[in-house]
């Protein structure tokens, strides 16, 4: 495999270029390594890249009981490697055997609630994975183009509103400040050893295989439940916090984009609306004919963080003018998408139990 293939150059506002190229310019399928590959945006990611011509490899870490249920339709189309963020050597094992063009870094413990009960672990897996990550790929594989899951929880303390790439950090969450820690390790990675590392900033996305402690799954998942009359009530916090919710696979498609791009840069991805969690809840009960939740929702104050960001809302037109990136998905088309998924989800039992597969 020649060492430092590379797609580099602009993308058109379709993103053609990079598939053309591959028709074209690569005689061999480009090769990506997911990590994280598991999870909501790791599944999107690989169905795109394999869509796009790639080998794909999907970091996974060790499961008492293999349960795959985001990716069990891929499991015969990528390659699944072992490795854990926790452990330095697996990290490098894995790098030096996929040797990567690309390299998506998705894994973390990704749950801001948690963070407050879990920070040490949060710090290990979520911040210093990443330095984990970026020491193996220098290590062995220094070529590959790193794409860094960074977030927008990075601007939780911020009260200015659209946040752009431009704005200061002020991290309220042990989440945050780890996410915060590998923002910075990859940007020292790209300054001071010359790779192709980027980080994408990017705001609240949900899809119906985002993770069901998330505020927006739980909601689709309990009125779904509710209007099939398996449950009475949702258990849920702040009602009012505000986030700009995107819709996953477009913004797996952004991050592709950035790592087609000429310079190594970092990118806020964001529809530049926001609403509240209320507000996904009544579109949701509407949506099943339900115009008055509030027999059907508890406020569980277990569930109120010790700190918690109040509102957040991305400026994403950086992305826009340098990637052609742009979501098309709006609110209400996502809460209705997620309301749908579950009820079909759990109207279909049998579904979920093939999802419980071996590898
Ligand atoms: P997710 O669904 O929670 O997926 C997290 C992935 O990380 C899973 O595949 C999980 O594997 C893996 N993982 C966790 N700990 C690991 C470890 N020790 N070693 C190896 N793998 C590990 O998250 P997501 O929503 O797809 O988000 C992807 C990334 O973007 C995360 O880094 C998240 O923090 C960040 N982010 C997400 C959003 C959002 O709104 N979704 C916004 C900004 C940033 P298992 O299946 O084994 O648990
Ligand atoms: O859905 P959430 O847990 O997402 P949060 O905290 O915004 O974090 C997500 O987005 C970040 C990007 O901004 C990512 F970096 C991160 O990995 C994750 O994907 O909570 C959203 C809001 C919070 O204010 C929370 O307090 O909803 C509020 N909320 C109210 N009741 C609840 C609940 N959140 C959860 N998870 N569960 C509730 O019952």
């Amino acid at each position: 495999m020649a060492k430092g293939r590379s797609w580099a150059g602009q993308i058109d506002q379709e993103g053609k270029r990079g598939e053309m190229m591959a028709e074209t310019v690569n005689s061999r399928s480009p090769v990506a390594l997911i990590t994280g590959i598991t999870g909501q945006d790791g599944s999107y990611l690989a169905e795109l890249l394999l869509e796009k011509g790639y080998k794909v490899y999907g970091l996974v870490r060790r499961h008492a009981v293999p349960y795959f249920p985001n990716i069990r339709h891929l499991l015969n189309r990528v390659v699944l490697v072992d490795a854990d963020m926790a452990d330095f050597s697996s990290l490098l094992s894995a790098v030096k055997a996929c040797q990567p063009d690309e390299i998506y870094h998705l894994a973390a413990q990704s749950y801001v609630g948690v963070s407050f009960t879990q920070p040490t672990y949060t710090g290990d897996i979520t911040g210093i994975g990443v330095t984990r990550l970026l020491e193996s790929v220098r290590s062995v594989w220094p070529s590959a183009r790193i794409y860094n899951a960074s977030s927008s929880e990075l601007f939780g303390g911020c009260l200015a509103e659209p946040l752009n790439e431009e704005a200061t950090p002020e991290p309220i969450s042990p989440y945050a400040v780890a996410k915060l820690y590998g923002h910075r390790m990859a940007q020292v990675y790209r300054r001071a050893y010359g790779m192709f590392v980027v980080s994408g900033i990017l705001f609240n996305h949900e899809s119906p295989r985002r993770g069901p402690e998330f505020v927006t799954r739980k909601i689709s998942l309990g009125v779904a439940k509710i209007a099939l009359g398996i449950e009475e009530k949702i258990r849920l916090g702040n009602l009012d916090a505000m986030r700009d919710w995107g819709y996953a696979p477009e913004y797996v498609d952004a991050m592709w984009r950035m790592l087609q791009a000429k310079e190594p840069e970092d990118y806020v991805i964001a529809t530049g609306t926001k609403h509240s969690v209320r507000e996904f809840l009544e579109l949701a009960f509407e949506h099943v004919g339900i115009h008055d939740y509030s027999e059907y929702v508890e406020i569980d104050t277990s569930l109120l963080r010790p700190s918690d960001v109040p509102s957040l809302r991305g400026d994403p037109s950086k992305a826009r003018t340098k990637l052609g990136w742009k979501p098309t998905m709006h609110f209400e088309g996502l809460v209705r998408n997620m309301v749908d998924a579950d009820l079909k989800l759990i109207s279909e039992p049998e579904q979920m139990v093939s999802q419980l597969q071996s590898r």
